[in-house]
């Protein structure tokens, strides 16, 4: 069984939001339209309490300075998916009729989650692995934001775990906060056997 996953489609990673991602909502069209290829979909939020470890506010630093954690290196960022708010929220025009389960992460508020399996320290499952397992699920599709960030780790993750893993790439959009992050991500993602392809060679 093959599954859809999308990343993170919410407010403020697409325009108007408080990490928006440049086209960020250019790619829902996209999403909604190969939605009916698949048995499963689910969807993740990014869910953070407020004062979240990853905020640069948390620590009276600036968007983009970084800060040593248990967890390595944290990238701080604006305050952003803070939890039941509108930029938590998926964007309006993702059709999220067929999501079957929604995946929350981010959600603890000392360590931070870009993949939709593990937090970045990898203490934690969100049960995703467990999910797919329970569905028969041996290979799934990632589609979603930010290229560089949460849909990358939630790409690699997948392939460690023994999915066949899939990026529609004009699904995706990146942040490339430094310019060539989403280059790097893509080479990064195909040197683990992560296929990356367009959705209209989607059977
Ligand atoms: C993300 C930065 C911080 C993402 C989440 O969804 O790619 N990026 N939190
Ligand atoms: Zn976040």
């Amino acid at each position: 069984m093959k599954a859809l996953i999308m990343v993170d489609i919410q407010n403020d990673f697409c325009p108007g939001g408080s990490l928006a991602v440049p086209g960020g909502d250019e790619i829902i069209p996209v999403v909604n339209k190969i939605q009916d290829r698949f048995e499963l979909i689910v969807a993740t939020q990014d869910w953070h309490p407020r004062e979240h470890v990853s905020f640069a506010s948390t620590h009276g630093k600036k968007a983009g300075e970084t800060i040593e954690t248990a967890a390595g290196t944290q990238m701080l960022w604006p305050e952003h998916c803070v939890q039941d708010t509108w930029g938590a929220e998926f964007h309006p025009k993702l059709d999220t009729a067929q999501v079957q389960l929604v995946v929350k992460k981010g959600t603890e508020p000392d360590i931070d989650s870009y993949s939709a399996f593990f937090d970045n320290q990898k203490l934690k499952s969100t049960g995703l692995d467990r999910f797919l397992a329970e569905n028969k699920v041996d290979s799934v599709y990632i589609v979603g934001l930010a290229t560089d960030v949460c849909v990358k780790f939630t790409a690699l993750d997948a392939a460690d775990l023994g999915l066949v893993t899939y990026v529609i790439k004009d699904a995706c959009q990146g942040v490339d906060l430094n310019p060539g992050d989403v280059d790097r991500a893509y080479a990064d993602m195909l040197t683990r056997g992560i296929k990356v392809l367009s959705s209209k060679e989607l059977k």
